[in-house]
């Protein structure tokens, strides 16, 4: 313990100012009592530097780190900052803001990769962990990839073997990340009039991995000078994300391990039970907790769990890799990013098994004060600290690493000290949902369509779509911007459909259930949820499961009445408090696919004025959406709300909203 260091060393996080929820500010004072650091404290000692924040720093060349800052009292007439080989503010902050998109779409899309070549073994029948679930989505996705479902035998059209199927889905969608020709194959699921914009601007990505190779080589030392002509690799980059590797990794985990329908499950701290093993996966890639979660329900693993003094096993899950166990099988959330530190520090996790992105290398130096063992699983992501184990995932072998982990769990549960803590907060959520859940449930009673949700639309019950989805920031009081923004969405009758953390902080603050419809809600959207039984605020799943959004958003188009492309849709983006390159990469995406979307904090491309101008007014005039910055919170829902009435009005349908808002007053007056 630390206790000495931190009285007399750095200042503490205020738990009330660090974070707007309850179990966290508890574990917030637990951490102090116990002198142990986490992010929280950091965050109140350690500042950002202003210039980096701004994307003006560039370190792409020795003869660097050149940093521009911006002069007091801003730019008046030429810009005349320059690195030392003459790169402008523009450039500099444009090579910056690529990287980052160049990240995130490796981040998202390696994460696909990996999916894919499990799906290979599965196909090929290589291993006995994983074998095809959803043959529905498998048909449903192989026209996507050229793969025909049908076969003709003596003029009778026939279903293809399933296995020919997978295998053929698999082989074409590995080739999406470095096929030598043609251009990546989901575009085609995108409303046409964005596809013609897209070939009219040249963007379409050529395959996955190329784009984001692309983005490293034009951001080198002397190579692409011209912010314009970067941010139209980084739209390649981007749609190879949006519409490639995630959109194949969300449909490949589907095929594989089931696609979400809505269920009931659990979310915060208070899910961890101090009489039974808790194991916490915690990461982004299913493939590995979904056998953990296997193995861990099997009678062998739970009889075991008895006999070391355990009632039970209870699984829960931190950020997306939660948000995957979570939409398939119902396993409870414990936490969002800011909250990985907290479930240790409950003193009652046993194992908490990480995969990739978003685990913070201070869980090895939390973990120390405890009996939990930490697990990397991940060859590409392990941890220098000497308490951490490795055990390494391999598909072929899954089983195995699967019970090895589980029993390493359970054999710890006796090592616990007497000091557990666990906050007694949870909250009820209905998760699960999907392109194809949200077609089921707005459908109506007979048809399962888009028809009803857009008819809602039309009749202003539903003001427009909001997707409201992202990190937690440490530099913003946890949970606090998130649940305002949405808040704020829906209690003016926009229905929010949300991924990543954003969606576990939803569940933690009681949004997603349907009966947070009649609390928090507008007239017309409490009206929907009622009748349908669908929460305000529809959980979509993780990172990669942006591709939903994408999706749904497509099928809107395609049901009609709201127009010919997403970017007539009364809909908008949001991500209130990003902290992830994939949140860069995911904003891209979605602007070049035509949605305005709005960020919170602060954005990366503040001190490049002319840049960030055409980030936020001119792509908008190609693609149809924009990126916005809003810090607060009501300000940041009336941006999209604001840019909703207005799509509303371009469609016309501006006025069936102010009719179907009339109480019965108003309209006994206009009858009469
Ligand atoms: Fe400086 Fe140019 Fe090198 Fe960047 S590339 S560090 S601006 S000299
Ligand atoms: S986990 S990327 S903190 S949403 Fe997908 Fe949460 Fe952001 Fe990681």
């Amino acid at each position: 313990m630390t206790e000495k260091t931190i009285e007399k060393g750095p200042k503490l996080a205020d738990p009330i100012e660090a974070s707007y929820e309850v179990s966290t500010q508890e574990m917030i004072v637990r951490s102090h009592k116990l002198g142990i650091e986490t992010i929280f404290d950091r965050a109140v000692n350690m500042k950002p530097c202003n210039i980096g924040i701004q994307g003006i720093c560039c370190k792409n060349c020795a003869m660097g780190p050149c940093r521009l800052p911006l002069p007091k009292g801003g730019i008046e007439g030429e810009d005349t900052r320059k690195g030392l080989c003459g790169a402008t503010a523009n450039t500099i902050a444009a090579r910056n803001f690529a990287r980052m998109v160049a990240v995130g779409a490796a981040a998202h899309s390696d994460h696909g990769r990996c999916v894919a070549e499990v799906f290979m073994a599965a196909a090929k029948k290589e291993t006995n962990a994983y074998r095809i679930k959803d043959t529905q989505k498998l048909i449903a996705i192989a026209p996507h990839l050229n793969v025909a479902t049908t076969v003709e035998v003596d003029g009778v059209k026939q279903q293809r073997d399933i296995d020919e199927i997978a295998l053929e889905v698999a082989e074409a969608a590995l080739n999406e990340w470095g096929k030598s020709s043609g251009e990546l194959l989901y575009l085609k699921r995108a409303p046409q009039p964005l596809q013609d914009i897209w070939n009219k601007e040249g963007v379409n990505p050529r395959n996955i991995d190329r784009e984001i190779v692309e983005i490293m080589h034009r951001t080198h030392m002397g190579v692409d000078q011209d912010y314009k002509n970067l941010i139209k690799q980084c739209t390649r980059a981007s749609l190879a994300d949006g519409w490639g590797g995630s959109m194949l990794a969300t449909d490949l985990q589907d095929v594989l391990f089931g696609t979400p329908t809505p269920l009931q499950s659990e979310a915060n701290l208070g899910i961890m039970k101090k009489d039974h093993v808790n194991i916490i996966v915690h990461g982004h890639e299913p493939v590995l907790s979904e056998v953990i979660v296997a193995v861990a329900q099997s009678q062998e693993m739970l009889d075991y769990a008895k006999t070391k003094g355990a009632k039970g096993i209870q699984l829960g899950g931190i950020c997306c890799t939660a948000n995957e166990m979570l939409q398939r099988h119902g396993i409870p959330t414990a936490g969002n990013f800011l909250q990985q530190e907290m479930a240790i520090i409950t003193g009652a996790c046993d194992a908490m098994v990480v995969d990739i992105q978003c685990v913070m290398q201070n869980l090895a130096n939390v973990a120390k004060c405890f009996h939990t063992h930490l697990i990397t699983t991940h060859p590409i992501a392990r941890m220098e600290q000497d308490n951490v184990i490795h055990i390494e995932f391999n598909e072929h072998y899954a089983l195995e690493d699967a019970t090895r982990i589980v029993k390493m769990a359970i054999d710890n549960f006796q090592n616990r000290g007497a000091d557990v803590m666990i906050p007694q907060h949870k909250a009820t959520q209905i998760a699960g949902f999907g392109v194809e859940s949200i077609e089921y449930h707005l459908g109506g009673t007979f048809r399962g369509t888009y028809y009803t949700l857009n008819d809602n639309i039309i009749n202003g019950r539903i003001r427009g779509i909001a997707g409201v989805v992202g990190c937690n920031n440490a530099r913003s009081r946890h949970n606090e911007m998130h649940i305002k923004v949405i808040k704020e969405l829906i209690k003016n009758d926009v229905i929010v459909l949300t991924t990543g953390c954003d969606g576990i902080t939803a569940a933690i603050h009681g949004l997603l259930t349907p009966e947070a419809g009649q609390v928090y809600c507008g007239p017309g959207l409490a009206e929907i949820c009622e009748t349908v039984g669908i929460p305000p605020v529809l959980h979509l799943g993780s990172c990669v499961d942006n591709s939903r959004i994408l999706l749904a958003a497509t099928e809107v188009v395609k049901a009609g009445g709201l127009g010919k492309t997403i970017a007539d849709l009364p809909a908008a983006g949001s991500a209130p408090e990003w902290m992830s390159e994939k949140a860069i990469s995911i904003g891209q995406y979605f602007v070049t696919s035509g949605v305005y979307t709005v960020f919170g904090g602060t954005f990366p491309t503040s001190g490049a004025p002319v840049f960030h101008n055409y980030l936020s007014k001119e792509l908008e005039k190609i693609y149809g959406g924009m990126w916005d910055l809003k810090t607060d919170p009501i300000e940041h829902a009336w941006a999209m709300i604001n840019h909703i009435d207005k799509k509303r009005k371009e469609l016309g349908i501006d006025k069936a909203r102010e009719r179907v808002l009339m109480d019965m007053a108003d309209r006994q007056a206009l009858e009469g």
